[in-house]
């Protein structure tokens, strides 16, 4: 299996409640290494880039207000098949369907409050990296 990278959002829930080390623990379980790591206020053009792809869906502004709330802490993570083994210990999107011992089951508050973003391709991976980090910025 392939070294390959995926980017992660630990979202205002999660700041709010002091859950950066708890969440990224789960991520450095699950096999995954942090290479970059800020931990950033949103403005709110940022956010509404970032969610472009969403923003015809019924959830987009409260989903940008949602990341606008708080701090967050975007990282670039490293690890084998990245992109699927952060999904599967984030768990589904909403914490009621998702899977015991995922950071969803053990975190989230709501379907929108749900703690972490993680990218849902290397594709994605590589945009979103990039929208949050220089190449400097990273170090594998
Ligand atoms: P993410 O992109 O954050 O990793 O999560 P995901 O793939 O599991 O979910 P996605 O469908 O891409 O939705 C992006 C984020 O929008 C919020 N959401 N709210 N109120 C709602 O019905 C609803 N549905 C989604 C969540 O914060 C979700 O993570
Ligand atoms: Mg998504």
């Amino acid at each position: 299996m392939a070294v390959t990278r995926t980017f992660s959002i630990i979202k205002p829930d999660a700041t709010r409640r002091n859950l950066t080390g708890g969440v990224t623990k789960m991520l450095e379980e699950a096999g995954l290494r942090v290479v970059a790591s800020k931990r950033i206020q949103m403005t709110k053009e940022q956010a509404e880039g970032f969610y472009a792809v969403h923003k015809e869906r019924p959830f987009f502004n409260d989903l940008v207000s949602f990341m606008i709330s708080g701090p967050v802490v975007v990282q670039a993570l490293e690890g084998e098949d990245a992109v699927k083994r952060n999904r599967d210990v984030m768990g589904a999107t909403n914490p009621a369907d998702a899977a015991e011992g995922t950071i969803r089951k053990t975190y989230a508050e709501s379907i929108e409050a749900n703690s972490v973003h993680g990218s849902d391709s290397d594709e994605n991976a590589a945009i979103e990296i990039a929208y949050f980090f220089k190449p400097e910025e990273i170090v594998g």
